[in-house]
């Protein structure tokens, strides 16, 4: 390690240096997983010092700036803190600056996220919204079409993919600074360079080995030969393959990776083992899943700011892990045993601090969505709503837990009823998707195709559509729910639960719209490789292979 953490100044990391040597100054203004892009610095041998005044902006020799949440959020925060001023004579005297997602941004005149405020201004334009016929978020694994060369790519192949998430994309004015594109629904700058100023919008600390060389390129400014290809062929983002560890504690008080069948995780009365959450992830990693999901699965009833061993579980993983975290499980308002009341964004904040990109929210979705329904409005103050508005839309994802319950005819529940393929016990042609709460526990009044619809309008990013029916099972993706969410939203889905082997996954992505699958007991049990799914999609559907 060559910081140490020492506190937390409003609602940032605050590291004490330990060594000198090279040293990359860090802008963290406070909002979301900074932790990731700091363990991605120093794994490449960096030592990493914080900013907390302006002179140390000034007196930088490398300055980082990542970037996640709202434009408007971040401007105000560097304006309270009097950054802006210092940030604008440090890239005016052209000192090394790299950019991330809203690092990027920030360069810009302002964004229309929040007309009403300035950006620094240092490059000519503009920040647009997407407007296109596609998910927004834009999420997952995307490629690059080379308008430049620039050092930062050594070393690189030309087709290599990189993780982006964002619904905002920066229209310089003047092309010259732009280094890539990126398609998705339009042409897009993905990067760009004006002397020693770089700024990418995808998240290098997440995009595995091939953005660890990219950072490692900017600390070194290494010079050296990349196989581009300056023709521009277009890119595609890839379907993502992501794998999940449901977690918690055994009966002899062991935090383990469980796996249920219809969501009951025991087996002969004990809770089945399948192995340890940092050693599973790691191994993931390595094998290519494109992303990892932690569930807390004991979260509903346990506290998670006093499950102090799971947010241990994040900041081990996000240390040798540079894809994207998600973490779900018990992120609702509690209060504690001494009367101390923590909201939901506290709890959420708290994971984020420690490697989480993302948080999901299960049980207390349901709950949101069924006061909204009965209050026919938005409170403004649910968790969906305060943690999208702070940590930005792509940081919330909702779980949904639904089983199938079975009906004559559509017009006999006042629910989101669908015809099946599948009848039920007594031949029944239809059947509705139940949202439940508590690990399946409970079913609720509420479909899942409302309470998709509705979170999305409240601010959530994502959807992770599990099935109890499905789970566990290895029958395949119960694809009729995925097809009849996918079509209510237009975030992105994550099919998930049923995965038995390489063609389910093959299934799910040309039966459905599904921008990702999401499987764990195949993968736990070792009955297929993460790395094998991959292979077997390659060439019929797009996905990401990793370098070797
Ligand atoms: O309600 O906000 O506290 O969140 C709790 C979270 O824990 C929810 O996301 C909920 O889905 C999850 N959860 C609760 N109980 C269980 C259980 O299994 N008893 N796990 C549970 C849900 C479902 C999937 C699973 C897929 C793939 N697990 O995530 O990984 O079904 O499995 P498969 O590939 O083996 O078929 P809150």
């Amino acid at each position: 390690m060559k910081v140490k953490v020492f506190g937390d100044i409003e609602g940032g990391l605050n590291f004490e240096n330990e060594a000198n040597g090279k040293m990359i100054t860090f802008l963290d203004y406070g909002a979301g997983n900074v932790r990731s892009l700091i363990n991605a610095i120093e794994r490449l041998g960096e030592t990493v010092k914080i900013v907390s005044s302006g002179g140390d902006i000034l007196s930088a020799e490398k300055l980082v700036f990542p970037g996640v949440g709202a434009f408007g959020n971040m401007m105000r925060i560097l304006n309270h803190k009097n950054y802006v001023e210092p940030l604008k004579t440090y890239l005016n005297s052209n000192r090394p600056y790299f950019g991330i997602c809203l690092g990027l941004q920030a360069l810009f005149e302002g964004s229309e996220e929040a007309p009403e405020v300035n950006g620094l201004g240092f490059i000519p334009g503009l920040v647009k919204r997407f407007d296109i016929d596609r998910s927004v978020p834009h999420i997952g694994w995307n490629g690059l079409n080379f308008k430049q060369s620039s050092h930062i790519f050594t070393g690189l192949r030309g087709d290599e993919k990189f993780y982006f998430v964002h619904s905002y994309y920066v229209v310089p004015k003047d092309p010259a600074v732009i280094l890539t594109t990126t398609d998705y629904g339009c042409e897009f700058v993905s990067s760009i360079q004006k002397g020693n100023i770089l700024a990418t919008q995808f998240h290098p600390e997440k995009s595995g080995s091939s953005g660890l060389r990219l950072l490692q390129n900017f600390i070194e400014a290494a010079q050296g030969p990349a196989s581009l290809d300056f023709r521009s062929q277009g890119t595609r983002l890839a379907k993502r393959i992501i794998a999940c560890l449901d977690v918690r504690s055994n009966d002899q008080g062991d935090l383990v990776v469980t796996k249920g069948d219809r969501y009951d995780v025991r087996e002969c009365g004990q809770v089945r083992n399948l192995g340890k959450p940092v050693e599973l992830a790691r191994r993931y990693y390595e094998e290519g899943a494109d992303e990892i999901t932690f569930l807390n699965i004991t979260g509903f009833r346990d506290f998670p700011l006093e499950d102090m061993p799971m947010l241990e579980v994040l900041k081990q993983t996000s240390r040798n892990v540079f894809v994207p975290l998600t973490i779900g499980g018990g992120i609702r308002d509690y209060t504690d045993k001494d009367g101390r009341r923590y909201t939901a964004l506290e709890v959420a904040a708290e994971y984020f601090r420690s490697g989480a990109d993302k948080i999901s929210i299960g049980s207390d979705a349901v709950l949101i969505v069924e006061d909204y329904v009965k209050a026919g409005r938005k409170s403004g103050q649910s968790s969906i709503e305060e943690i999208s508005r702070v940590y930005g839309n792509q940081a919330v994802v909702i779980s949904i837990d639904p089983r199938r319950v079975y009906v004559n005819s559509p017009d006999e529940v006042g629910h989101h009823a669908i015809e099946t393929t599948i009848p039920g016990p007594k031949d029944e042609r239809y059947c509705w998707y139940q949202c439940t709460i508590n690990g399946g526990r409970e079913g609720r009044n509420l479909d899942a195709v409302t309470l998709a619809r509705v979170c999305e309008q409240l601010g959530a990013g994502e959807i992770l559509l599990n099935c109890i029916d499905r789970d566990g099972t290895n029958a395949g993706f119960d694809l009729e729910l995925i097809k009849a969410v996918k079509k209510a939203v237009c975030i992105p889905v994550i099919a998930s639960s049923g995965a038995g082997c390489a063609a389910h996954f093959y299934e799910v992505f040309t039966a459905t719209e599904a921008e990702a699958a999401l499987a764990a007991g195949i993968f736990h049990r070792r009955e297929v490789a993460l790395g094998d799914v991959k292979k077997f999609l390659s060439g019929k559907v797009e996905v990401r292979l990793c370098r070797p």
